[in-house]
């Protein structure tokens, strides 16, 4: 495996993004979009009473940790060719722990416990360290297969939790602007994070990409639209719930 920590030349190589080159392109406006997301969040942030200030914060740290990671990812495409997995997976490993706890925090007023966050950042610690396994560490014969399935079992259990489980009786308790909230999180963690398995499936050798090299491209970029949905939709979700609640108490 080459470093990861090469001196990465930044503009020089950054500069050679060619017109079809479609995982560079997303990668570049992958940082942009993450890089104005977070500046929006945290701008915003003092606009809401303290029970919303925490929920936006973290869906500012959730664009910044991924700006960060496009950064690295930008460049390690342009200069090393390959797709950059280890970056990939330590931001998915960050973000998406932060993404069950925003779960957690917009249902803490309806007295979620702890548990629950605790619960759902094991399941997605799970997910992601077997799609790992999956997609850089086990990558031949059936090992593609039996990890991906194990990681998707954690993803199900994540979906069962929130729109069966416990979660959901909280939300419904909440009632208003929380449940309506907490009802949009589980469509993207139900279709939104289902972009995921679909590019895992597409950078598998012999799955999607019959044609080798040349469809294992388009994993990147099914992974860099995944992000841009999940992370700036999630956090403008978790806004819209700020603002609905926040203006229904002050006309109250
Ligand atoms: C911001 C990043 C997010 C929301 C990443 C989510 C990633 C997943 C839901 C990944 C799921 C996977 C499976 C369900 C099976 C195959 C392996 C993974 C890790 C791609």
């Amino acid at each position: 495996m080459k470093s990861l920590f090469l001196n990465l030349p930044l503009l020089a190589d950054v500069s050679k993004i060619a017109n079809d080159d479609y995982v560079g392109f997303t990668f570049f406006v992958g940082c942009m979009a993450m890089m104005a997301a977070s500046a929006f969040f945290f701008l915003s942030m003092n606009n809401f009473d303290r029970k919303w200030k925490t929920s936006i914060l973290v869906s500012g740290l959730i664009t910044f940790i991924a700006a960060v990671h496009y950064f690295y990812m930008r460049d390690y495409w342009a200069v090393v060719g390959e797709s950059p997995t280890f970056f990939r997976y330590v931001d998915w490993t960050l973000t998406v722990p932060l993404m069950c706890v925003e779960f957690y925090l917009i249902l803490k007023v309806a007295g979620a416990q702890k548990s629950l966050m605790w619960k759902l950042i094991f399941a997605s610690v799970i997910m992601l360290v077997t799609g790992y396994f999956g997609e850089a560490v086990y990558t031949t014969g059936s090992g593609p297969a039996l990890w991906g399935l194990i990681s998707g079992l954690a993803y199900f259990w994540i979906v069962y939790e929130i729109w069966f489980g416990s979660a959901k009786k909280l939300a419904e308790a909440a009632g208003g602007s929380i449940l309506k909230a907490h009802k949009t999180l589980c469509w993207f963690v139900l279709v939104g994070w289902a972009i995921y398995p679909l590019g895992y499936m597409a950078g598998t050798a012999g799955w999607y990409n019959p044609g080798g090299d040349s469809w294992s491209l388009s994993m990147d970029v099914i992974y860099n639209i995944g992000d841009a949905i999940n992370k700036i939709g999630f956090g403008l979700v978790v806004y819209g719930a700020a603002v609905a609640s926040q203006s229904s108490t002050s006309e109250a």
